[in-house]
């Protein structure tokens, strides 16, 4: 393979020289404000820096919706391309050293290159991701009126075929989990059987749970409506905790932000899966609407802080089967998807790392005085605190930016990969 514009370490570090100095300004002001607190900063330094949230290999191309697409310059035109953009993203941050990958978008031609190109890259691979939502060239059976919980079992019995084809490649990539999102549903009163769907749905998923290795996960992912309109086969929640209990101890439920009704407590819903231990993960985003896959944080980021509040309430007191995946799953429409992967993973440490500041004790003692006001600002102490200096120290001291997208800027990354990446028409096509 010839070589590849890259930005190197020696750039990240003469470009760090520059805002070191109101970097440590920052962070000492900021170390004295939690000492008041009893936090002591460099305990909060080290979780963000050993925080983790995987990046979506479909994330870094240009997304759209159903009129149109705007491409980008210099898109990844297939998955070597997007690891590279993956790991500049990792590079930059330094928290997303996993990728996501989705089949059949991301099938390689040859496992042992893709695994050494990924090694190469300091990557490696997350949850795999199967496609039963789409129908490929030259695929048998129609996915138009569902897969896995199809009326015609020949349908269902492609559809199994394929996630098992996703764990296999899976087991050969070092991935140890498999997130199974289906669209399957209706449009029309009527149109499908409710229980019947579901049944089926059900006996799909248990012939995929019986190949799931003993040391993988299986998470299931809900969505209240999209593609179907009138009803969903895994609409909410509650259906997809009764499939994860159905299923067996290695099916979890994954949450993603933007597959809820409007207003809904997510935060609420984190709570009920990790107590009854059946929290697998999540896929970040936010919503304004609906499914936006708007990047993460930027329209709710009080939810997003509510939600790491009970994940950190979880860890601190080392709850059973608590160990949830975490990933982006964001469309990028008129953002460089780079740049927005790089500020939605800081997004996701920052709630981490707000979410570590809530004076816990005090909270306990408000719930148990009936004390709303101190509960509630107990919570927007720590959330209104600006944790930017701990990010930025984390980042650095792991190797990566201090400012991320200034450096990625500056490196002329875009322009290089332009260069090197011709358009091809046609490239990933799809609302992702
Ligand atoms: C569906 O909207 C979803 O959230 C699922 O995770 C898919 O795999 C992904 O988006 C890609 O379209
Ligand atoms: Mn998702």
């Amino acid at each position: 393979m010839s070589t590849k514009f890259e930005i190197s370490d020696d750039f990240i570090a003469e470009q760090n020289k520059r805002s070191e100095k109101h970097l440590a300004e920052d962070f000492d002001y900021l170390a004295k404000k939690l000492k008041r607190s009893n936090i002591e900063i460099e305990k909060i330094v080290e979780k963000a820096q050993n925080f983790q949230v995987a990046v979506p290999s479909w994330g870094v191309g240009t997304g759209g919706t159903r009129f149109a697409r705007f491409p980008g310059q210099g898109e990844p035109r297939g998955v070597y391309e997007k690891l590279e953009d993956c790991a500049t993203i990792n590079k930059l941050v330094r928290s997303t050293s996993a990728v996501s990958l989705h089949i059949p978008w991301d099938k390689p031609e040859n496992v042992d290159e893709l695994n050494a190109f990924a090694k190469a890259k300091g990557l490696k691979f997350d949850a795999m991701n199967s496609n039963t939502f789409q129908d490929q060239i030259g695929q048998e059976k129609s996915y138009k009126f569902g897969s896995l919980s199809h009326a015609d079992k020949d349908v269902r019995a492609q559809a199994v075929a394929h996630n098992l084809e996703c764990i296999e490649l899976g087991k050969k990539i070092g991935s140890n989990a498999l997130t199974v999102w289906v669209g399957d549903g209706s449009n029309f009163a009527g149109q499908t059987n409710f229980r019947r769907a579901f049944e089926n749905y059900l006996e799909s998923m248990r012939e995929i749970y019986a190949a799931i290795p003993n040391d993988w996960r299986i998470f299931i992912e809900h969505k209240m409506f999209e593609p179907a309109f009138y009803s969903t086969v895994v609409s909410d929640w509650g259906t997809n905790y009764i499939a994860a209990k159905e299923l067996g101890e290695k099916a979890f439920c994954l949450v993603d932000l933007g597959h809820h009704a409007p207003n809904v407590n997510i935060e609420q819903i984190v709570s009920r899966l990790i107590q009854f231990q059946k929290l697998g993960g999540f896929h970040f985003n936010d919503s304004k609407y609906g499914d936006d896959d708007l990047d993460t944080g930027s329209v709710k980021p009080f939810q997003l802080f509510l939600i790491f509040n009970e994940l950190v309430d979880a860890e601190l007191n080392n709850l059973p089967n608590f160990n949830p995946a975490y990933m982006l799953d964001q469309s990028h429409n008129v953002t460089d998807p780079i740049e927005s992967l790089m500020v939605s993973a800081t997004e996701v440490v920052r709630a981490y790392v707000q979410a570590h500041l809530v004076d816990r004790v005090k909270l306990e003692e408000a719930q148990k005085n009936g004390d709303a006001i101190t509960a509630l600002t107990t919570l927007k102490s720590a959330f209104t605190t600006d944790v930017s200096a701990i990010l930025a120290t984390a980042q650095s001291r792991n190797g990566g930016a201090i400012e991320p997208v200034k450096v990625y800027r500056a490196s002329g990354y875009r322009t290089e990969k332009h260069k090197e990446r011709p358009a091809r028409i046609g490239v990933s096509a799809g609302i992702v």
